[in-house]
C-alpha cells in the first residue's frame, strides 16, 4: 500500500503532501495520517513549521464521498485534522493547485496562510451532494470573506477561479513559479517574522458587519428561492452562515455538525450523492473502454438550422468548434442565423458573455447552402424534420459529399437509428445524437447506438458530448429511446386521467409541486402539440386496438391549438405572456370525451395523480432496462434529470422508485392494471425485483 500522507523536511520546513490518487479525497485513513504527520512535526525540535500541499493533479477534492454511510465513519478524523491544524503553534501554509474543493478547502481554511498555483479551482460544492460543509467550512468561511460573499460562495456550490478566490480572500497569494518552492519560503519567513498566527476561527471583522441583521438573510433566501425549489440543503447552508455570525464559533460549529449529522441520512442528500457518482459512471461502457482510440473533431456541419439545428451550431461554437450550417434556402438560412444572434444578443445584455466572445463565437458559425462545402468536416449532425424519408435522403446525400472517415449523425428523438444508418455506406460511423431543446442550454446528448455502430465512432461522440460540456447517455435503438419513451408512458396517462375528472392544471400542479420543472401540459405547450401529433399519426395504423388511446390531444391539434406558439394549446396564452390560463374551451373538449365514452367523471386525487403518473414512466424504465436499451438504472436517472429536468433531489425516476420501494409500485401498477388494462402491465423486471425484495440499484450493468 503506498503511503497516503509523505512527510519530508526540507530548511526547517516539514512538507506534507496529500497522496490519495486520483483526487486525493479525505478519507478516514488520509486525515488520521495527516494528524499523525503533523503531531510528529510538533514534536520534532527541527521542524519549524509545516507546508501542506497535495500530489499530482490537485489538492484534494474533500472528503472520501464514497465513505459516507449513516453511520458516517471518515468524517470525524477530518474536523480533527482541521482542528489540528489551525491549533498548531508552528505556522502551516496550505499550498493549493488544481483543485480545493470541499473538506479540501476545509483543510486549506485551517492553515494559517493560503497559496494558490494558477488555474487553481476553490470551493464547496457540499450543497450540490445535498449536504452543508461539514469540517468548519461554514464558519470558517464567513469570518474569511463576510457572510454575503461567504453565502454566495456555499449555496452555489461552485468551484470559483483562482483570481475571484483571491479578489475575495479565500486564498492570501496566486503564486508562479514552483508552488511548494514558494510556501516553503513563506513558511520560513512566518517563522523568522514570529508574528501571532493568523487563525481563521478568531477572525471577527468580516462577520460583525452581518451580525444583527436577520434581514440579510432573508433577502438572501428571497433571492435563491426559485434556484433552490424543493431543495433543503441550501437552505440548511444559510441558516449554518447565520449561525457563523451570531454565535461564538464553538456553538456554530456544533450547529453546523449537528445540521450535516442529519442531512447526511436525509433521502435528498442520499439521491444527490447517487446522482455524483451516476454522472460519472454514464460516461462507462463496458465494452468501449476508455482507451479506444477516437476520431479528430475538428469542424463540424450542421444541417438545418431551425430551433434544434441552431441550437446545435451554439453549443459547438460556445465550445470553440468551428460549424457550418446548412439550410435548404437563403431565407430559412438567414431566420436561422437571426435567431442564434439575438440569442447570444440577449446573453449580452444580461452580462452573461462578452460583445467580444459573442463576436468569436458568431465568427465559427458559418453558413452555406450547397452540400458540397461539407467535404471538409469531421462530423455532421442531420437536425431536419422528423421524417424517416427526409432524413434517410439527408444521408445518402451525406454519405456522397462527406469524407470516407467523417461520422454523420442524426438528431432523431424517436425514429429508427439502423434505418437511418441503412442509407449510407458508412453505417459503423452513423449513430444518433439526440439534443434536448434548447440545445445550447440543455446538458443532455442521449447518444444512440446503433446495430453497426462501431466502437470508435461511440467512443468519439461520447468524448465529443464531454467537450460540449454535456452529459452523454449511451442508448440502444427503440421508439423514442430511453427519455422520450418513457415520457409518453407518463403524458399518455395524464391525458387518461383527464377523461376521467381531472384538468390539465390540476395534474400539472401534482407534478411541480413533485419538483418537476413544469407539468406534462404546460410542457406539452412550450414543445409544441404539433409534434406529439405528426408522431401520432404517423403510428396510428400500427397502433394496437386492446390499448387505451386518448384522442383529447388530437382533438385539440384539429382546432389548431399548437401550444404557446399559437397562444392556446392545454392552456390559452395572452399575447406575449407564456404564463398558462386554465381554458374553458378546452375543458369543453375534456368532459365531451369523457362523455362521448360513458366515463363518469370524478374527483381524483393528487395521490393518485402522482402515482399514475410516474409508476408508468418507472414501469417502462423497468422495460428498457431488460431490453439493455439503457446500460443502468442511474443513467435512466441522469437523462431525466439533464433531459427533463427531474428533480436531482429525487435522485432521477429509478433511484425515486427505490426510495418508495419496488413493492409498492408493483402493487399499485397491479391495482392500476385491473382497473384500466393493459398500460399498467407490471414490466417482469419489476416483478422480479420486487418479488425478491430488491431494488433497481441492486442491479449490474446490463446491455
Ligand atoms: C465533503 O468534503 C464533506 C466535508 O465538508 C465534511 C466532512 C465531515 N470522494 O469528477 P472526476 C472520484 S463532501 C470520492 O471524474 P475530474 C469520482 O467519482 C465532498 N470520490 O474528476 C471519479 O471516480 P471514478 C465535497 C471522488 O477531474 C474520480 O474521483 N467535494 C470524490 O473531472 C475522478 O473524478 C466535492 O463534492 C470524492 N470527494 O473532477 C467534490 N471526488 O474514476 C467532488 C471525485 O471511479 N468532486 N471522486 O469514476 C469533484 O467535483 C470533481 O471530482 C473534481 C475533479 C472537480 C474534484
Amino acid at each position: 500500500m503506498p503511503e497516503v500522507i509523505t512527510f519530508s523536511k526540507r530548511g526547517g520546513i516539514a512538507i506534507i503532501t496529500i497522496n490519495n490518487p486520483p483526487v486525493n479525497g479525505l478519507s478516514a485513513a488520509v486525515c488520521t495520517r495527516l494528524v499523525e504527520q503533523l503531531a510528529a512535526g510538533l514534536k520534532d525540535p527541527e521542524v519549524q513549521a509545516f507546508v501542506i500541499t497535495g500530489a499530482d493533479r490537485m489538492f484534494s477534492s474533500g472528503a472520501d464521498i464514497r465513505e459516507f454511510s449513516e453511520s458516517a465513519p471518515g468524517v470525524p478524523p477530518l474536523r480533527s485534522a482541521v482542528e489540528a491544524l489551525e491549533a498548531s503553534p508552528k505556522p502551516v501554509v496550505a499550498a493549493i493547485h488544481g483543485v480545493a474543493a470541499g473538506g479540501g478547502l476545509e483543510v486549506a481554511l485551517g492553515c494559517h496562510i493560503r497559496l494558490a498555483a494558477p488555474g487553481t479551482r476553490v470551493g464547496l460544492p457540499e450543497v450540490t451532494l445535498g449536504l452543508v460543509p461539514g469540517a468548519g467550512g461554514t464558519q470558517r468561511l464567513p469570518r474569511l470573506i463576510g457572510a454575503l460573499p461567504a453565502l454566495e460562495v456555499i449555496v452555489s456550490g461552485t468551484l470559483l477561479p483562482i483570481a475571484k478566490a483571491h479578489a475575495l480572500g479565500i486564498v492570501d497569494e496566486v503564486v508562479h513559479g514552483d508552488l511548494v518552492d514558494a510556501a516553503v519560503t513563506v513558511a520560513q519567513h512566518a517563522v523568522a517574522e514570529g508574528r501571532p498566527l493568523r487563525k481563521t476561527s478568531e477572525i471577527e471583522d468580516k462577520i460583525k458587519e452581518a451580525r444583527g441583521k436577520p434581514e440579510i438573510f432573508e433577502e438572501f433566501r428571497k433571492k435563491m428561492a426559485r434556484r433552490a425549489r424543493g431543495f433543503e440543503a441550501p437552505y440548511a447552508c444559510v441558516a449554518c452562515v447565520e449561525a457563523a455570525v451570531s454565535l461564538p464559533f464553538a456553538q456554530g460549529l456544533a450547529t453546523e455538525r449537528e445540521t450535516f449529522t442529519q442531512l447526511l441520512s436525509s433521502d435528498q442528500s442520499r439521491a444527490q450523492r447517487h446522482v455524483f457518482f451516476a454522472e460519472r459512471e454514464v460516461a462507462k461502457i463496458p465494452d468501449v473502454p476508455s482507451k479506444t482510440p477516437t476520431t479528430r473533431i475538428d469542424r463540424v456541419a450542421v444541417i438545418g438550422c431551425g430551433t434544434m439545428g441552431g441550437g446545435i451550431a451554439m453549443s459547438f461554437a460556445n465550445a470553440g468548434i468551428p460549424v457550418q450550417v446548412l439550410e435548404v434556402s437563403r431565407e430559412a438560412l438567414d431566420k436561422g442565423m437571426h435567431t442564434i444572434r439575438t440569442s447570444y444578443a440577449s446573453t449580452v445584455s444580461k452580462g452573461n458573455l462578452s460583445q467580444a466572445d459573442m463576436d468569436e463565437r458568431m465568427r465559427l458559425i458559418t453558413t452555406t447552402l450547397d452540400y458540397d462545402d461539407l467535404g471538409e468536416a469531421d462530423l455532421v449532425i442531420e437536425a431536419v424534420f422528423e421524417e424517416m424519408d427526409l432524413k434517410k435522403q439527408v444521408m445518402v446525400t451525406l454519405d456522397q459529399v462527406c469524407k470516407r472517415d467523417a461520422i454523420l449523425t442524426t438528431n432523431t428523438s424517436s425514429l429508427d437509428v439502423d434505418a437511418i444508418a441503412s442509407a449510407t455506406a458508412r453505417p459503423d460511423r452513423v449513430m444518433g445524437t439526440h439534443f434536448f431543446s434548447p440545445a445550447h442550454v440543455m446538458r443532455l446528448m442521449e447518444n444512440v447506438r446503433g446495430a453497426k455502430t462501431s466502437k470508435q465512432t461511440i467512443a468519439t461522440v461520447m468524448k465529443l458530448a464531454k467537450t460540449l460540456g454535456k452529459v452523454g447517455a449511451l442508448v440502444g435503438v427503440c421508439d423514442g429511446f430511453v427519455g422520450n419513451r418513457m415520457l409518453y408512458a407518463y403524458a399518455r396517462q395524464a391525458n387518461c386521467l383527464l377523461e376521467e375528472g381531472a384538468l390539465p392544471h390540476q395534474v400539472d400542479k401534482v407534478l411541480y409541486d413533485f419538483g418537476l420543472p413544469m407539468g406534462p401540459f404546460a410542457m406539452d405547450d412550450l414543445a409544441g402539440l404539433d409534434v406529439g401529433w405528426r408522431i401520432r399519426m404517423r403510428q396510428a395504423a400500427t397502433r394496437p386496438k386492446h390499448l387505451r388511446y386518448s384522442p383529447i390531444a388530437d382533438r385539440l391539434c384539429e382546432r389548431g391549438r399548437f401550444g404557446q406558439k399559437t397562444g392556446a394549446g392545454w392552456y390559452r396564452y395572452e399575447p406575449g405572456s407564456r404564463t398558462p390560463i386554465p381554458d374553458p374551451e378546452v375543458e369543453d373538449v375534456i368532459t365531451s370525451v369523457s362523455a362521448e365514452r360513458g366515463i363518469k367523471r370524478r374527483d381524483i386525487g393528487d395521490g393518485e395523480i402522482l402515482r399514475r403518473c410516474l409508476y408508468p414512466l418507472i414501469n417502462e424504465g423497468a422495460k428498457i432496462l431488460d431490453e439493455g436499451v439503457a446500460l443502468r438504472a442511474g443513467d435512466i436517472d441522469i437523462i431525466w434529470i439533464h433531459g427533463y429536468g427531474f428533480p436531482r433531489y429525487r435522485g432521477g425516476p429509478m433511484f425515486w422508485a427505490d426510495t418508495v420501494g419496488l413493492r409498492p409500485i408493483n402493487d399499485a401498477l397491479h391495482g392500476f392494471y385491473d382497473v384500466h388494462g393493459e398500460w399498467f402491465r407490471p414490466a417482469p423486471l419489476l416483478e422480479r425485483l420486487a418479488k425478491e425484495g430488491k431494488g433497481f440499484k441492486d442491479l449490474g450493468a446490463r446491455g
